[in-house]
């Protein structure tokens, strides 16, 4: 594939600083695609921003730069924009009969991210770098930021999703995953805890990053310290225990989410553990009891969701998140209910391991 001919149209519409030597895809991120631009004089990152996932880029875009300006002027490393030569945040570009949207960001030097958790240590950093981060927002009013995916975390919306996906089976898709399907509607009555404490009251609505997962956090490749928290396309009011939670669900496991062989995947309370006193050390002032209360149920739940938005994918045909094979989404789906349901057995260690953090 001759990326640079095909992006020629795109590139010429940035101002990048050298002549672009190479373009090669990059990353291991679901929605957007994603491209490593090298030229003579530094690197860049560009995406091919998904506008079937998010359908009005204006406000997506406004929102990131919003944030980032913000967090650029407190001197913490954030996303960087590039803008367009007419000085716009993002590119529309009329191809054919459809409208492309294309974003160029600093590429951030001497970083990495994990598709795993590998140690200890860098899961209690990434735990805390998201708890930070969780402070960071909290300085935003969530009026002046848009929903950019009404309803993302509301688990038991998901839930009437996946029943009409799996009622229209539109490519006959059943047959392969009945005991997906089973499991998950033995799980229905678990699936509404944060929904309801939010609409009550009892926990509080906050602004938060929504997909915190741990390849969405740079980290220094020499010092494995979090460098940056990236992908802020869903930084949205939501609540504090989704953060958590997907973190968990992510990181907390022994396996790649894409792992097959399922004797491999396993919860690795340990790991929770690390997270959870990263995490508990940044937001220690702000959490409030009934979250803390939650934080296991958090991981069972956000599991679950994943776990039920990739089924909900594979029977509605791959239309939302990037495969790479037939059944890529029923595989991902496997991971995450076998995760899930290990999370529900250790509920109560889970649990101890909470109050002991705050000991
Ligand atoms: P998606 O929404 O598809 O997940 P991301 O914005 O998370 O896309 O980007 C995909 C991957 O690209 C990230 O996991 C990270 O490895 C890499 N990446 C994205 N932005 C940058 C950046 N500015 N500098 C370095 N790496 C980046
Ligand atoms: C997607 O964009 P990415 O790959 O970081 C998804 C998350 C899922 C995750 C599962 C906007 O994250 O919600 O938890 O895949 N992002 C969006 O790996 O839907
Ligand atoms: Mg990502």
């Amino acid at each position: 594939m001759d990326y640079i001919k095909e992006f020629n149209p795109v590139l010429c519409e940035f101002s990048l600083e050298g002549a672009v030597e190479d373009i090669r895809p990059y990353g291991e991120g679901h929605i957007n695609q994603t491209f490593l631009v090298t030229t003579s004089q530094k690197k860049y990152i560009l995406q091919v921003m998904n506008t079937h996932v998010f359908q009005d880029p204006d406000s997506l875009m406004k929102n990131i730069c919003y944030v980032t300006k913000h967090l650029e002027s407190k001197g913490i490393e954030t996303l960087h924009v590039v803008p367009t030569k007419k000085n716009e945040a993002f590119l529309k570009l009329h191809q054919g009969n459809t409208v492309h949207c294309y974003r160029i960001y600093d590429f951030i030097e001497n970083t990495i991210t994990f598709q795993k958790a590998t140690d200890k240590k860098v899961f209690y950093n990434s735990g805390k770098a998201f708890g930070e981060f969780q402070n960071f927002l909290k300085e935003f009013d969530a009026s002046k930021l848009t929903e950019t995916i009404p309803d993302f975390h509301n688990t038991p919306k998901r839930y009437q999703d996946f029943l009409e996906v799996l009622h229209k089976d539109c490519i006959q898709r059943k047959d392969t995953c009945l005991k997906e399907i089973e499991f998950l509607q033995s799980q229905k009555d678990n699936l509404d805890v944060v929904v309801h404490g939010l609409k009550d009251g009892s926990i509080p609505l906050r602004v938060t990053h929504n997909d915190t997962k741990l390849n969405n956090i740079l980290m220094d490749s020499e010092t494995l310290e979090a460098r940056a928290v990236i992908d802020l396309d869903t930084i949205m009011p939501g609540s504090m225990l989704y953060d958590f939670g997907d973190s968990i669900r992510f990181g907390a496991s022994t396996a790649a989410e894409d792992e097959k062989n399922l004797d491999l995947v396993h919860f690795d309370i340990e790991l929770f553990e690390a997270y959870t006193e990263g995490y508990y050390s940044s937001v220690k002032n702000s959490i409030t009891p009934r979250e803390l209360e939650l934080l296991p149920y958090s991981a069972y739940l956000l599991t679950m969701e994943c776990g039920m938005r990739f089924l909900t994918d594979y029977l509605a045909g791959d239309v939302y998140f990037a495969t790479k094979y037939e059944d890529h989404n029923l595989v991902r789906c496997r991971t995450q209910f076998k995760l899930a349901r290990e999370i529900y057995e250790k509920l109560k260690d889970l649990n101890e391991i909470v109050q002991q953090i705050q000991k």
